[in-house]
């Protein structure tokens, strides 16, 4: 049988659906039905594992996995002897310190002799430490967020996205300790052949990325108008330009920035474009 590269990703959890949408949207065939903890792609040389997120990067490192897919926050606090591939730019949230709504925050020092309760000990440690600050670090290892309230610690150090669980809970944001996202990590050492496989797989992520973060564009213009236009929307190498049936007027085809969206359609319009439309990418090779 040829050689698989091992792929871990999270069985359940906020890792787990935006890593099997990027591994589909690269072509790779996963099957990860019910209580499955590992299973074989179809039509790629690749090998997963399901497994709990706090445990991914301690098997990449051991080489038990080739590869992992895992949250920023978690590698940084396993300091595991794992390579960062690619930041894969989901599961954005940020690791930070609240306190109870009602207390005046006055800086850092705030924390100095605190008791706070965290899943993050190595990395609220670090941080403490750096800004020269003793506190009392409770581990806890979820449910962090009711802490203050049944007396457990002052403070606590935890994941947050919209913020909404702080604010239940009666608790305000005041430092941000690290801002994390999914990463592809990998072991160190990757044997050629398995090198081979992460190329392949790095260019289909690349493509999807590059799709994601451009739009095909299309439009009609008076031939008057072409130059301009033209100048707007430069695309890849240059727009495709088609006459229309109707005399004195093209169709331009073109890609632009998702960013740079709104403000590329009023530059168009201004120069005389008409009827545009505006379509995602699937994938993107430059
Ligand atoms: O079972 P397993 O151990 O695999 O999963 P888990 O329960 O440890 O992790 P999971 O699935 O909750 O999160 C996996 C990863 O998702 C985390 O390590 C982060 O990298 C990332 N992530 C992104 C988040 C959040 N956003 C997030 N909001 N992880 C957790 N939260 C929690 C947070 O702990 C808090 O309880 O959501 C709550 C806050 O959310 P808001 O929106 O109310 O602010
Ligand atoms: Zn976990």
């Amino acid at each position: 049988m040829s050689e698989k590269i091992k792929l871990a990703i999270q069985k359940s959890g906020r890792l787990s659906d935006d890593s099997l949408k990027l591994i589909k949207e690269c072509g790779i065939n996963v099957n990860n039905g019910k209580g499955k903890l590992t299973s074989i792609a179809g039509n790629f040389p690749m090998e997963f594992l399901f497994l709990r997120d706090d445990d991914i990067p301690g098997y990449v490192a051991d080489g038990v996995a080739d590869l992992g897919i895992v949250g920023e926050n978690v590698v940084l606090e396993k300091e595991k002897n794992v390579q960062v591939i690619k930041n894969l730019g989901f599961a954005r949230c940020r690791l930070s310190l609240a306190i109870p709504k009602d207390r005046e925050y006055t800086g850092i020092a705030y924390f100095d002799g605190l008791s706070i309760a965290t899943s993050y000990p190595k990395i609220l440690g670090r941080f403490l430490e750096k800004n020269n600050l003793k506190a009392d670090i409770h581990e806890i290892s979820g449910s962090v967020e009711i802490a203050p309230n049944i007396g457990l610690a002052e403070a606590i150090c935890d994941l947050v996205s919209s913020g909404s669980t702080l604010f239940t809970n009666g608790l305000k944001e005041v430092e941000v300790l690290m801002r994390s996202e999914a990463l592809l990590i990998g072991s160190p050492e990757l044997n050629a052949r398995k090198k081979e496989i992460l190329d392949r797989l790095l260019f289909r992520i690349n493509s999807v990325q590059t799709g994601e973060k451009n739009r095909y564009i299309l439009l009609n213009a008076p031939n008057a108008s072409l130059d301009k236009i033209i100048s707007i929307i430069p695309g890849m190498k240059s727009p495709t330009v088609l006459p229309l049936a109707i005399e004195g007027w093209s169709s331009v085809h073109s890609v632009i920035g998702e960013g740079e969206f709104w403000e590329v359609i009023e530059q168009l319009r201004a120069a005389g474009a008409q009827g545009i439309l505006v379509v995602p990418i699937e994938k993107m090779v430059i």
